[in-house]
């Protein structure tokens, strides 16, 4: 390992709440992505090699594209019916505290951090490192692990690699920096494999995942003169072709990759109550997605966003529209 990725950020907080703590819990948000396991799953590794009680848990598990990195067994999923002393919960890559989706009483009597890179941060922690400069939250672990002079893993490199591949849509984003590929390149020689790590996340979809993809892609609306793509999963799309909400992932892209399309969106209902509506947003190159989301409740980052809206299908899309409209205007 060399340089960090900023050599600014004061790492002494969550290097000094790490030191005192004994037991530490590891969090990502509902739902999680390839940033939030990969970064939790590359801190957990400089834990326990440093010796902390260290438990990772996630309110919906690990997605089965992310299986295959190292740790990932080690998560729990759901409710948290343990009583037990954690000294430090760490949540990563989650923006607002209700995104963890646990209780409040998970969080009783321990320390919260909050490591983050989305702009849109509350800064709900007792400690928050959120910067928003960092391409992944997997960077900022990468960061971290340099402050504490943690070994670089092959394993905690291919997490960091996974985390870094999906934030950065595969290194296409504006936040692939050149400090990014240099970074990455030190991953690579510590033992992360660029193609079985793509194989493992985009190269693994099951067939309920495609027809799930038909049948999502069937329901492309272009609106906006051309500028705005929309598509959407309704609850007879999971009932018919069995796929479930992992399936969905990267769909939007498609939305997003047609000619003249500015601003995607991506509005699917909730499996477990079909009132809600999780909505996303993708920009192309000068749309704020990030402000758009933040209009209706929700945030993210400026090119991906997103939101939870409660309501009729009618209602919330109308919703949505004027608020594209507005981003377009
Ligand atoms: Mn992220």
């Amino acid at each position: 390992m060399s340089k960090p990725l900023f050599s600014d950020v004061d790492w002494c907080p969550v290097i000094e709440a790490i030191t005192q703590a004994e037991n530490i819990v590891l969090i990502t948000h509902c739902n999680p992505d390839g940033d939030g396991i990969g970064a939790q799953q590359a801190l957990y590794e400089v834990l326990i090699t440093a010796g902390k009680q260290v438990r990772m848990h996630n309110r919906d598990g690990v997605p089965r594209i992310y299986q295959f990195l190292q740790y990932t067994d080690q998560v729990g999923q759901g409710d948290w019916h343990e009583a037990q002393t954690v000294d430090l919960i760490i949540a990563l890559d989650c923006g607002a505290f209700g995104r963890l989706g646990m209780p409040e009483s998970f969080f009783a009597g321990a320390i919260l951090a909050n490591i983050d890179h989305h702009a849109s941060n509350k800064r709900f922690g007792d400690i928050n490192l959120v910067d928003a400069r960092y391409c992944a939250t997997g960077a900022m672990v990468y960061d971290l692990m340099l402050a504490m002079h943690a070994p670089l893993s092959a394993a905690s490199a291919s997490a960091i690699y996974a985390a870094i591949i999906t934030d950065t849509a595969s290194f296409r984003l504006a936040s692939a920096t050149p400090a990014v590929y240099r970074m990455v390149a030190i991953l690579v020689e510590a033992g992360a494999e660029p193609w079985p790590i793509s194989v493992n996340i985009y190269e693994s979809r099951s067939l309920a995942a495609m027809q799930m993809m038909t049948a999502c892609l069937g329901t492309l609306e272009i609106k906006h003169a051309g500028r705005s793509a929309w598509i959407y999963v309704t609850g007879d799309i999971y009932s018919q072709t069995g796929a479930d909400v992992e399936d969905t992932e990267g769909l939007i892209d498609y939305a997003r990759s047609i000619d003249g399309v500015e601003v995607a969106v991506f509005i699917r209902v909730d499996e477990r109550d079909n009132g809600r509506w999780k909505v996303s947003f993708r920009g192309k190159t000068w749309a704020n997605v990030g402000d758009l989301a933040a209009t209706l409740g929700g945030g993210g980052h400026a090119y991906a966003a997103g939101c939870i809206l409660q309501g009729s299908f009618e209602l919330i899309c109308a919703q949505v529209e004027q608020a594209v409209s507005h981003t377009l205007a």
